[in-house]
């Protein structure tokens, strides 16, 4: 009894602390926290049927972060049904940045200038997110407009209430992502002293 309480606590510590992020908008392919590590899109290989129409000008991916700083990269994919490689050819990436808050995040895509990304393409988009625990990846499957039907611009919100125009324009890596290592570190600790206290009493 008392080691199904241990482990029912450490269950609810590690989730806690490990916390990764969510794609919100638009849909995912799906969202598994324990598979999110695995490429390309966080274990989920099957198309979606159901595409969202998006925006070649002034598109955004909107995700919610529990690290409170992370980078990302934003690959691009074409046809119905991408295979991990095609994520990753050099003309694949189509975004990227750095935020240093958590919470929710609107990431710009603007694909205006990317020569295959034209009206009616069908394209997988994946995220990677990297905050100090590994890179971990989704994908949403769209369909790209020059005037989509169903695109919802009311979801590019930052919880920083900074400008959406201007988090997550492409630009430079930060060197580390120390900070949220540090808080990770931290939470470790007191997981532990928390799992010690209960083996002592
Ligand atoms: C597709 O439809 C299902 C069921 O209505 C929904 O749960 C899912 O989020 C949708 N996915 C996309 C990409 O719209
Ligand atoms: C565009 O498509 C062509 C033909 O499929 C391909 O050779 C080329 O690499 C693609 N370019 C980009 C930027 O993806
Ligand atoms: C669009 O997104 C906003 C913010 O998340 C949400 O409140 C609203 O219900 C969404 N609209 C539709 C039509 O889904
Ligand atoms: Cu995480």
């Amino acid at each position: 009894m008392a080691r199904l309480l241990f482990t029912a606590l450490l269950a609810l510590a590690c989730q806690t602390v490990f916390g990764h992020y969510q794609l919100t908008y638009p849909p995912s392919r799906g969202f598994d926290e324990s598979r999110e590590v695995i490429g390309p899109c966080g274990g989920f290989d099957s198309v979606s049927s159901n595409r969202t129409d998006f925006p070649l000008k002034n598109g955004f991916l909107e995700i919610n972060s529990e690290h409170p700083k992370y980078t990302y990269k934003v690959n691009i994919a074409y046809g119905n049904k991408p295979t991990a490689a095609d994520f990753s050819a050099d003309t694949s990436v189509v975004a990227q940045g750095q935020v240093a808050y958590p919470s929710q995040s609107c990431l710009q895509v603007d694909l205006s200038s990317v020569k295959n990304a034209t009206d009616g393409t069908l394209a997988t988009l994946q995220i990677i997110y990297m905050a100090g625990d590994g890179d971990l990846y989704q994908c949403t499957d769209v369909t790209l407009k020059n005037e989509p039907s169903n695109f919802n611009t009311s979801a590019c919100i930052n919880a920083d209430g900074s400008s959406p125009t201007k988090s997550g324009s492409t630009g430079s890596q930060p060197s580390s992502t120390n900070a949220a290592s540090t808080i990770q570190a931290g939470g470790f600790m007191i997981m532990a002293a928390v799992v010690l206290s209960l083996v002592i009493a």
